[in-house]
């Protein structure tokens, strides 16, 4: 969690400088993400994620400076691979990752494989068509998905008492057929045992869970917007008391971990930070032909045509 701090506050900071052209920052979703990555079986579970979920990506083994290099604009979506690491590309179309986990869940439930999809989302998202319709279909053939909605209070300037109608996220479950439970989003190990619940339900065939993680999106909703315009800064505060990391440390200190253990963490994180500043600098642009030869395994006979015209007009 420490790592993924530093490395959102430098995205931030890479943008300011313009080594970056926008990024979305999650400070304050640490423990939402961290925690709920944390308990996938990456050798089986798929994660389908939004495109602020550089936390998630930590989590989940991803380099950073892949991570990373969609907002660099070397690459939409990221350059790892998702069938390797079994994090699926960013994201930017707001529930799309949600319908993408069903239809994966649903080939799992075909192929006979116990592995588990989470789909992360937004209480923005949770408005969207497209969501209701996933949730449905995933209650109608009981299928192992882990709907992880990070309601951070927000959706842009709109907030969550404006577009989620009754209240709660989690309590639309019922209506599906679905097991919905809210969780403190900023407390770690509650995000970590709602997350590993859901999964060995979903596994063993109990079904899909909607988890709705009650947190904060401490800054802006991108490097373009100004919180200041349509939120009050004793709310930012009020949060900022419920900050996932010092509720970590706490917990942590609790059980005996003493300072020399976390300098010893933040030092290692801002290592890494460095690094990733230096591997983001150094990324090139990729291969024009990379935009046709990955939209379908197979190309179709219109996009190699596309494909050709494409170089052909590049060439003079
Ligand atoms: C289909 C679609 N509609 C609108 C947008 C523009 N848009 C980008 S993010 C966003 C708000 C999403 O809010 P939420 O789901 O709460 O996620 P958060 O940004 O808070 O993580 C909107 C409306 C989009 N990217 N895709
Ligand atoms: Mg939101």
């Amino acid at each position: 969690m420490v790592a993924v701090r530093l490395l959102d506050l430098d995205a931030v900071a890479m943008q300011r400088q313009g080594i970056i052209p926008g990024y979305a920052p999650m400070r304050g979703q640490e423990a939402a993400q961290v925690g709920s990555a944390a308990a996938l079986d990456r050798s089986v579970d798929f994660a389908f994620p939004t495109y602020r979920e550089l936390g998630v990506a930590i989590e989940l083994g991803i380099d950073p400076v892949s991570y990373l290099a969609s907002h660099q604009g070397a690459w939409h979506g990221g350059l790892w691979n998702p069938a390797e690491t079994h994090l699926a590309p960013l994201n930017a179309v707001v529930g799309g990752p949600v319908t993408h986990a069903v239809g994966w869940a649903m080939g799992a439930r075909l192929d006979h494989t116990d592995g588990v999809a989470i789909t992360y989302f937004g209480d923005g998202a949770s408005s969207q068509g497209d969501v209701h319709e996933a949730m449905n279909f995933a209650g109608v053939y009981r299928l192992p998905v882990v709907f992880f909605c990070q309601n951070n209070g927000w959706a842009i300037s709109v907030p969550t008492e404006a577009q989620v109608a009754g209240g709660s996220v989690a309590a639309r479950a019922e209506g599906y057929g679905l097991v919905g439970n809210r969780v403190d989003g900023n407390d770690v190990v509650a995000v970590y045992r709602a997350t590993e619940a859901a999964i060995l339900r979903a596994r063993s065939g109990g079904g899909a869970t909607v988890i709705e993680a009650m947190t904060y999106r401490a800054g802006p909703h991108s490097t373009s917007d100004d919180p200041g315009r349509y939120r009050t800064l004793d709310e930012e505060q009020e949060w900022l008391a419920r900050d996932p990391l010092t509720l970590a440390e706490a917990r942590l200190r609790e059980l005996g971990y003493v300072d020399a253990y976390f300098t010893g963490v933040e030092a290692q994180a801002r290592d890494l930070a460095a690094e990733v500043r230096n591997g983001v600098a150094a990324l090139d642009a990729r291969p024009g032909e990379e935009m046709f030869d990955f939209v379908f395994q197979a190309p179709t006979a219109s996009l190699l045509e596309q494909k050709r015209s494409w170089q052909e007009a590049s060439r003079g």
